[in-house]
């Protein structure tokens, strides 16, 4: 029997060479393509997506993890687009990022959690028009398409190709949207059938279009039913208690503070001029591809000082700000 627990756990930990070594082994143990898939590579990438939802998991370990998962399905795959293999597929997807935007690591996040949940992707790239996205449909004849844009000019654009989609023949594929700058009245007012906020709300919503999961947003996750309601009784901190941070650094820009200490976690980003410095460093070194960029990130090491989560986080970003006005 394979251990399917161990290679959940390669998967987690983003070991591509294992997990490919546990593939081919699980498949000359006589197992299924299919069996191996989904308890071998989709289980554990769905840990993947749902610590990345509660900010356990980072983007570069999830870019990770999901490079471990496409060894996996690297083996698999000559398998699985074997004749019936299709039958077992979650739905088809048609992924690109709208005219004018050349971000895609979200997108390509999007497109390895999907792919991890059995969705058949296409993933056309990046400025994409709508005539592009129509021929892309006409041939691929998806049940959704996901638009990423993560600029407030490009954003717009989603809506030239809902439009683009609301003809006879082709309104009944599903227009999802997402990206840094996309809320949910964004996508209400331009019509889309739905709005994901990450990757793994992303495949919540796919599978609900595809009727093989609840409406986003009505399931629990890990036990939480209801937010906590304010009449508990407040949690009185110890005075001296500590918490611990550390930052997040693009090469040596910081980016991002995070505190926590056993009850609480709080993440705070820094103002954009440091996301433009970031930019501008990541253009001057050529870095626009989603790995070389992802790589250049890194925590500093943990540290420790009296407070709470909040004021810890607070304090020290305030520190980056006068260091680097
Ligand atoms: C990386 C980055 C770049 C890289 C892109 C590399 C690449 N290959 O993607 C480079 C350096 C090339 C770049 C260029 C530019 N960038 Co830039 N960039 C960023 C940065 C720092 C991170 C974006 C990112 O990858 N985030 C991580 C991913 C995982 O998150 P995400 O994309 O939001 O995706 C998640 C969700 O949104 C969702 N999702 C995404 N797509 C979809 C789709 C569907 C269907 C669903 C359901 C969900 C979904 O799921 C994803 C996974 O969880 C952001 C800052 C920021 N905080 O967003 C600026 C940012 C987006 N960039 C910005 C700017 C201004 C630019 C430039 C114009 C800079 C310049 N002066 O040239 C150019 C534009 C180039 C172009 N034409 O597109 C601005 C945009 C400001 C604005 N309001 O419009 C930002 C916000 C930085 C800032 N100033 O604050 N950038």
């Amino acid at each position: 029997m394979p251990d399917y627990a161990l290679m959940n756990q390669c998967i987690y930990e983003g070991k591509a060479k294992e997990v490919e070594q546990l593939t081919k082994d699980a498949l000359a143990e006589g197992r299924t393509a299919q069996e191996i898939l989904s308890d071998g590579l989709i289980a554990g990438m769905s840990v993947v997506g749902e610590d990345f939802k509660y900010n356990i998991l980072y983007v570069p370990e999830v870019l990770i993890a999901a490079r471990a998962m496409k060894a996996g399905m690297s083996v698999l795959k000559p398998l699985l687009s074997a004749k019936g293999a299709a039958d077992t597929s979650a739905g088809r997807l048609l992924m690109g990022t709208v005219r004018g935007d050349l971000h895609d690591i979200g997108k390509n996040l999007v497109c390895m959690m999907a792919e991890g949940a059995g969705f058949q992707i296409k993933d056309i790239g990046v400025d994409q028009s709508v005539e592009k996205f129509a021929a892309a449909a006409e041939e691929f004849k998806p049940d959704i398409i996901g638009m990423s844009a993560l600029l407030t000019t490009t954003m717009t654009y989603m809506k030239v190709v809902i439009d683009g989609f609301d003809v006879p023949g082709r309104d009944h594929i599903k227009m999802a949207i997402g990206g840094a700058p996309i809320s949910q009245m964004f996508a209400d007012e331009i019509g889309a059938d739905g709005y994901g906020a990450d990757a793994s709300s992303a495949v919540d919503l796919f599978l609900y279009f595809v009727g093989k999961g609840p409406p986003p947003g009505v399931t629990a996750k890990r036990g939480v039913a209801a937010p906590i309601e304010s009449s508990a009784a407040p949690v009185r901190r110890d005075p001296k208690a500590k918490s611990k941070f550390q930052i997040l650094y693009w090469q040596d820009i910081p980016s991002q503070v995070k505190a926590w200490d056993d009850f609480d976690e709080v993440k705070l980003d820094l103002p954009h001029r440091f996301a433009d410095r970031i930019d501008a460093q990541a253009q001057r070194l050529g870095l626009a591809q989603g790995d070389d960029y992802v790589n250049q990130l890194r925590w500093s090491d943990e540290a420790e000082r009296l407070g709470s989560p909040g004021e810890i986080a607070a304090a020290v970003r305030q520190e980056i700000e006068t260091a680097a006005p």
